[in-house]
């Protein structure tokens, strides 16, 4: 008899749809498990750290709150943001506060197309494009540096300051993370994305440090394009893009411009690294909360279900990784889509049709 490979997950549904989402991931977990016939089981405990849990105790998390995360092989997240709280607040109160103390410090964001899916930049029957944003993730521009009132001149006078802060070490280990990626890549290619005419510190550092990085990888093709630029060239030339390393709020932006190009936000999986495994990383759609459609039972679970699936690629389990995006693009080459991608099925009927997809 095999021995059964345990892995413990932190969920952390969240606000808004992140419930749904979550629990359409962890549906497929739990397949994954019954299909592995006892070789790989995934124990589940749930933290119910969200906005309406900050609004009753004061903290999104509680004191000892990630001691209790620290203890599991990884996090699975679902959103955070609510109409009751200052966006600001919930961000650093759940997320920041999670990815920054467990320096999570690589985000990676795959851009997929899948077929089924009409997408602004190609037809449902074309899936050739394909490309990974990699979001430096512990600093930047949300070092939290900064403050307001520093003029001290008073109303109407107010003085605000928002600093990024750039390392030469936390540039380098995000842009050796990409050329790493882009080496495992068909297109052995990395865009590196900055606004170095204009942030004449940080950003030239960025610049600097990636093309002397790049030196330890001639097999991989190098361009670097400022942030504008490469906006227009997601639009007008994706093709040509295979990895692309940016910081935390360029990276975060790209991204959702790639996954609205793709057909949408509600497509988009995402992991939060902490590559030397000295904390659990942690796994999560890209989108929000979308309290505008929470509890209706219509958000799109893909994305939730493909971040899941990179949580399976982190444990070792690549086949089964694998088995789950194959579903995933099965059902959406079936016509099975939810509403955000122009299809009427519902939360939990798209992610059974996964579910009889991998048992198939
Ligand atoms: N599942 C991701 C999520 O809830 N994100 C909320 C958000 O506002 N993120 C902004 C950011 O991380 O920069």
């Amino acid at each position: 008899m095999t021995e059964t490979q345990t892995f413990s997950i932190a969920s952390i549904p969240g606000d808004g749809i992140g419930g749904e989402v979550v629990a359409a991931g962890l549906r497929v977990l739990d397949t994954v498990a019954k299909l592995s016939g006892g070789a790989v089981d995934f124990d589940v405990t749930e933290f119910p750290w969200s906005s309406e849990y900050y609004l009753e105790n004061g903290h999104y998390i509680p004191e000892g709150g990630l001691d209790q995360l620290q203890k599991h092989d990884a996090i699975y997240f679902g959103a955070v943001g609510s109409s009751d709280v200052a966006d600001h607040t919930s961000l650093w109160g759940l997320r920041l506060a999670i990815t920054q103390p467990f320096d999570q410090w690589a985000n990676i964001r795959p851009v997929t197309f899948l077929p089924g899916v009409e997408s602004p930049l190609r037809k449902a029957d074309d899936t050739d494009l394909d490309w990974i944003v990699v979001r430096e993730n512990s600093e930047g521009e949300y070092a939290g540096m900064g403050g307001r009132n520093l003029s001290g001149r008073g109303p109407g006078n107010e003085v605000a300051l928002q600093t990024s802060l750039h390392t030469e070490k936390g540039c380098e280990r995000i842009i050796r993370f990409a050329f790493d990626l882009a080496r495992t890549r068909t297109t052995k290619k990395v865009s590196c994305v900055t606004k170095s005419n204009a942030q004449q510190f940080g950003m030239v550092l960025w610049d600097e440090v990636f093309a002397r990085v790049a030196k330890d990888y001639p097999e991989v093709e190098t361009e670097s394009v400022l942030v504008d630029a490469m906006s227009a060239k997601f639009v007008l030339h994706p093709e040509d893009l295979s990895v692309v390393v940016a910081s935390n709020l360029h990276a975060d932006i790209l991204s959702d411009l790639g996954s609205a190009l793709a057909g949408s936000l509600g497509l988009a999986a995402s992991a939060n690294l902490n590559p030397e495994r000295r904390f659990p990383s942690m796994f999560e759609p890209v989108h929000g909360s979308a309290p505008d459609i929470a509890g209706q039972g219509v958000s799109n679970p893909i994305g939730a279900i493909s971040s899941a699936s990179l949580m399976l690629d982190q444990f070792g389990l690549t086949a089964e990784a694998e088995e789950v995006r194959q579903a995933v693009s099965n059902v959406t080459e079936a016509g099975i889509l939810p509403r955000d991608l122009g299809g009427d099925s519902t939360t939990v009927e798209v992610t059974e049709a996964i579910v009889t997809q991998l048992e198939a």
